[in-house]
């Protein structure tokens, strides 16, 4: 299952999960082994093999592949942990870094018969990879999110943005669509679509290969719009079809389920469609014991459940963007997102590490992208924990945000900073969001570090800002209970999320993002960071396993007391 709605009708698409052949390689020169002694499962992550749990290496997956007809074939591959190279009978075909967003590729005239489809993964850590580090999360290896196979005519959908706009008449949308071609002739052809009872004209041109993907933007306006909500998640879907002049069938299509809403801030608070939300969020991990990474669905629907009876209303994609399924639950479900691209406590000099810039722009400029018709993203994130303390840091934060900003002006863009009263950057975004864990690694009260926080924003340019803690909390080792609350019970972690959310609701912030929704497995290694106890981050209110610790209780009694209240924080 790749998406929660079928994508296309018109193009012919598989999903090539199952098992697939998996041997560990150590090969320099490209040559592929004749045997393989393995099978794995897709999506999947080796580390679920027990011969594999621990591997940080190479490893060589394949799976053959039967054509009854010459086809083009395009291979979208949902996320590969964390470097993939690909290749169709021993040709090299393509090559992405970074496990957490989706790359395709495009091969023309493939012949019938039996071919070979060789993907080449690598999940080690070292001079190349800048994002993918030992780290209080871990990076898995595998294919991690799902891969489908499809068929595409000699002019293809390529990609499709929905930005939806209020205008004073009603809802509007600006839509763009990409179309490629595999012709070397230009060939006309034309894109109609549909949204509820409505078709729209959204392009009309000549293409040919050497045109490489042309983007068609155009602005519509709808009527009869329910605009998306967390209370009331309306979806439409958008269906694509592009159709030759000489043909009255359609050739090719895209579906796309997309939601009405527009963001914006005042110097208090984040608005959806001009209310005021206030974010009862937490931070989440993509890990599950035994499937790593490659959370299958049904899991994910727990956890969207699990938030939920917790009466959260939001989640952080902590510290990468998350499983394009998760996200469409997230719009079905009217949960809001928090979405940031992968980089999670870097300083400056491994932000200025060979490579680091075009490895985190790669991973912004994917994020926007892909996920940029997601309604329930409302806030887009940069560089959790990393140098907005430096001016050589602040000009990495503006170039991040700037791309952003091009690509995607309607959200808001925010960064998560535990530099306290030494950040630099807060006049750079619209929202400023401080990671803090009073009582656990400082001593103050949560109620006295929140109020400095707001004052160490207000003087560093975040005045007049919206401000959340977009990250509080305490370890909590599953069954350690005690009743004198020792370091690491579970009453000690019930007592100061407790204490943080009362804190943050007195205070009147924007919101918080609980750290951490379940603990997650961290990288091995021997400082004292991932000497963590247990090889794991055990700030989750539940465990990996999502049993629910004494703090899960505690957080459903802060969440869901402020549903009834009514907002009557001072306006600042
Ligand atoms: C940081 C970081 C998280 C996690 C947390 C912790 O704030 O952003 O990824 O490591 O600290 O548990 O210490």
């Amino acid at each position: 299952m790749v998406r929660l709605f079928a994508t296309h009708r018109i193009r012919i698409t598989s999903e090539l999960e199952g098992l697939w052949d998996f041997e560990p390689w150590a090969g320099a020169a490209r040559s592929f082994p004749d045997t393989y002694r393995y099978r794995l499962p897709v999506p999947g992550v080796w580390e679920m093999h027990p011969d594999f749990s621990s591997y940080r290496g190479q490893g060589v997956y394949h799976r053959s592949l039967h054509l009854h007809e010459w086809h083009n074939l395009r291979l979208q591959f949902g996320g590969v942990s964390h470097t993939a190279d690909v290749y169709l009978d021993g040709v090299w075909q393509a090559h992405h870094y970074n496990a957490y967003t989706a790359f395709s590729t495009v091969m023309a005239k493939v012949a019938p018969g039996d071919h070979h489809l060789v993907v080449v993964v690598d999940n080690r850590f070292g001079p190349t990879s800048t994002l993918h580090v030992p780290n209080d999360y871990y990076t898995y290896g595998g294919l991690i999110r799902p891969v489908v196979l499809e068929t595409v005519p000699e002019l293809y959908v390529e990609a499709l943005r929905f930005w939806p706009v209020l205008e004073a008449t009603g809802w509007a949308a600006d839509i763009s669509v990409a179309v490629a071609s595999l012709s070397e002739e230009a060939r006309a052809f034309r894109i109609e679509a549909r949204l509820g009872d409505q078709s729209l004209t959204l392009a009309q041109d000549r293409l040919a290969m050497a045109d490489g993907v042309r983007w068609y933007t155009s602005r519509h306006r709808f009527s009869g719009i329910e605009a998306w909500s967390p209370e009331h998640p309306n979806l439409y879907d958008l269906e694509l079809q592009l159709f030759f002049p000489e043909q009255s069938d359609p050739q090719d299509d895209l579906i796309e389920r997309v939601g009405f809403r527009v963001v914006s801030t005042d110097s208090n608070r984040v608005q959806l469609n001009g209310q005021s939300v206030i974010f009862k969020g937490f931070n989440r991990h993509e890990d599950y014991p035994g499937v790593g990474s490659a959370i299958p669905f049904p899991l994910m629907v727990q956890d969207v459940e699990l938030l939920r009876q917790m009466g959260a209303n939001a989640v952080r994609t902590s510290h990468y963007p998350n499983d394009e399924r998760f996200l469409d639950l997230c719009d079905a479900y009217g949960l809001l997102v928090w979405e940031e691209h992968h980089a999670r406590g870097f300083d400056l000099a491994h932000m200025q590490r060979p490579g680091f810039i075009e490895q985190i722009t790669a991973s912004t400029e994917e994020m926007v992208l892909q996920h940029g018709n997601h309604p329930a993203i409302v806030i887009w994130g940069v560089f959790n924990e990393c140098a907005s303390d430096t001016d050589e840091g602040r000009v990495m934060y503006q170039d991040q945000i700037q791309r952003i900003r091009q690509l995607d002006p309607s959200r808001p863009v925010t960064y998560a900073s535990h530099h306290r009263d030494r950040d630099r950057c807060w006049d750079l975004v619209d929202i400023v969001s401080f990671n803090l864990y009073p009582l656990w690694y400082t001593e103050e009260t949560p109620e006295a570090l929140f109020a400095l926080a707001r004052k160490w924003a207000d003087a560093a340019g975040g005045k007049d800002k919206p401000m959340i803690i977009s990250e509080m909390g305490a370890d909590g080792f599953y069954g350690f209970r005690q009743e004198l609350k020792g370091h690491g019970s579970e009453e000690r972690q019930a007592e100061i999320l407790q204490q943080d959310i009362a804190a943050v609701q007195h205070l009147g912030l924007a919101g918080m993002f609980i750290w951490q929704f379940a603990d997650c497995r961290v990288s091995e290694a021997r400082n004292w960071l991932f000497s963590r106890a247990m090889g794991q981050n055990s700030k989750g209110v539940l465990d990996r396993y999502r049993r629910p610790k004494l703090a899960y209780a505690a957080v459903k009694r802060g969440y869901r007391l402020s549903e009834q209240a009514v907002d009557n924080s001072p306006s600042r």
